[in-house]
């Protein structure tokens, strides 16, 4: 009698532990439909790609709603995504120039005061990549495939660059796009000392990425990945100040780049009147 009650309280513990929510702004409302719909595609007679394809439109039925500012690095990223996926999105423009992230509406979306925020339904994630994995893995028979997961060899090369690209490579580009690009868009002045730093930082970078890209029309396999589209953000704009010809100066990081950034899917994402045209803003 005693055990079994001990047993049924531990049983309780368990599920009280499971179901708590240590950040309840981040994904509270997450509905579980998407997930298990993918699992239940192993059990049913359809054919696997046409349950993927149901699963996704399921998951994309209320439409995807993007609060972000269209010269952001990181909302471009997810913009990026979706239209590589050719999905439709409702973006809700948040000025950051007005500093509109840190007012108190903003902040209970996301109470880091940044951009990109967004809503799959009541699903609402933040963090430009783990928002384009997200929505990668749930299209990933639909576009462009950005995902290369054909085998554990794969998937770990990608998901290699892809950290690559977070630990090694954002952190001088996103200085330096800061400091020569969004730093004077803001009237602020650029800081030469600091630029010159960080673009001996970004070569060192650049050396292990033309000999790379050598061997590999891309960074992860010979197809495009989500390892090359998350450098898009920061390159689009370096190829507009000098740092450029640390591109320039290393052929297979020029073909690269020059490969990268004419990507239909990318001028779109880039296209600052179209973010505005669109419905929610009006
Ligand atoms: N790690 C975040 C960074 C988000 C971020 O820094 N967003 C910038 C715009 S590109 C922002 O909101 N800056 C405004 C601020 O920090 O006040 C992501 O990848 O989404």
């Amino acid at each position: 009698m005693g055990s079994s009650r001990l047993l049924v309280s531990f049983a309780l513990v368990i599920m009280v532990a499971i179901s708590y929510e240590p950040f309840p702004w981040m994904g509270v409302n997450a509905s579980n439909e998407p997930t298990s719909c993918y699992h239940s595609c192993n059990q049913t007679f359809e054919s696997r790609h046409q349950c993927y394809k149901r699963c996704e439109e399921l998951a994309h039925k209320d439409g995807y709603k993007i609060y972000g500012y269209p010269y952001s690095t990181n909302t471009r990223r997810v913009l990026a995504v979706l239209h590589e996926k050719g999905l439709s999105y409702d973006p809700i423009t948040i000025d950051l120039k007005a500093g509109d992230q840190k007012k108190p509406r903003f902040l209970s979306l996301n109470r880091f005061g940044q951009v990109p925020v967004f809503l799959d339904g009541n699903f609402k994630l933040t963090e430009s990549r783990a928002i384009s994995e997200y929505i990668a893995t749930i299209h990933r028979s639909r576009g462009s495939e950005l995902l290369n997961h054909k085998s554990f060899k794969t998937m770990g090369t990608q998901t290699m660059w892809m950290n690559i690209e977070s630990f090694e490579f954002d952190p001088p580009a996103s200085i330096l796009t800061w400091e020569q690009s969004i730093k004077p868009m803001n009237g602020l002045k650029t800081d030469y000392k600091v630029v010159n730093v960080t673009e001996q930082k970004l070569e060192k970078v650049l050396d292990i990425y033309e000999e790379r890209l050598r061997n590999s029309s891309f960074l992860a396999s010979n197809k495009f990945t989500l390892a090359d589209l998350y450098h898009l953000p920061n390159i689009q704009y370096l190829m507009e100040t000098p740092t450029k010809r640390l591109f320039e100066n290393r052929p297979s990081v020029r073909r690269w780049v020059a490969e990268i950034t004419a990507r239909p899917a990318w001028k779109k994402a880039c296209d600052v009147k179209a973010w505005y045209d669109k419905k929610e803003n009006k």
